[in-house]
């Protein structure tokens, strides 16, 4: 993640032109630094297995389900996803009334403190709506998982059978 933003700054650095040789290097140097201290600041909240299962085509919606690992003291707050291969993603919850369980959008997924929390196809997922492309089991893609606390985790995501 820092050598990922460090690179970008040395592009930048290298493509603008002006005489202020000191100022970009030094904002550059503060960036990197600052997602260094971010990161050390996610350390009490933690994302692991996360997967989805494959899809022949674009186009169709997937859910995608982790383990969160809270071991803060706090409550936090799953606010949204982003994911190169899909064009949206909701949260959902499953409903269990009278007739068929059904997924209903809802606008965050709670995170309790000191709880490790399993998102699943029947309980709190994260839905990717409209795929870019398609996926094969074994493929990973990388998605920004925005939490109201933790800030932004990056995750890889594995694509199952
Ligand atoms: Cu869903």
């Amino acid at each position: 993640m820092s050598f990922e933003r460090g690179l970008h700054c040395a592009v930048a650095c290298r493509t603008v032109k002006r005489r202020s040789w000191i100022a970009l290097p030094l904002f550059c140097l503060i960036g990197t630094f600052g997602v260094v201290h971010h990161a050390v600041a996610n350390e009490s909240l933690q994302i692991v297995d996360a997967r989805v299962p494959a899809a022949d085509k674009e186009g169709g919606d997937l859910p995608l389900t982790m383990t969160i690992k809270n071991e803060a003291d706090s409550a936090d707050v799953l606010l949204r996803v982003r994911c190169p291969v899909a064009n949206f993603s909701e949260r959902h919850i499953v409903d269990r009334g009278e007739g068929a369980p059904a997924m209903r959008s809802i606008s965050n997924i709670p995170v309790p403190a000191k709880t490790t929390l399993e998102l699943k196809r029947d309980g709190y997922h994260v839905m990717l709506l409209q795929l870019r492309q398609a996926l094969a089991p074994g493929e990973t893609f990388k998605c920004a998982v925005v939490f109201q606390k933790a800030g932004t985790i990056e995750t890889e995501v594995q694509v199952q059978k």
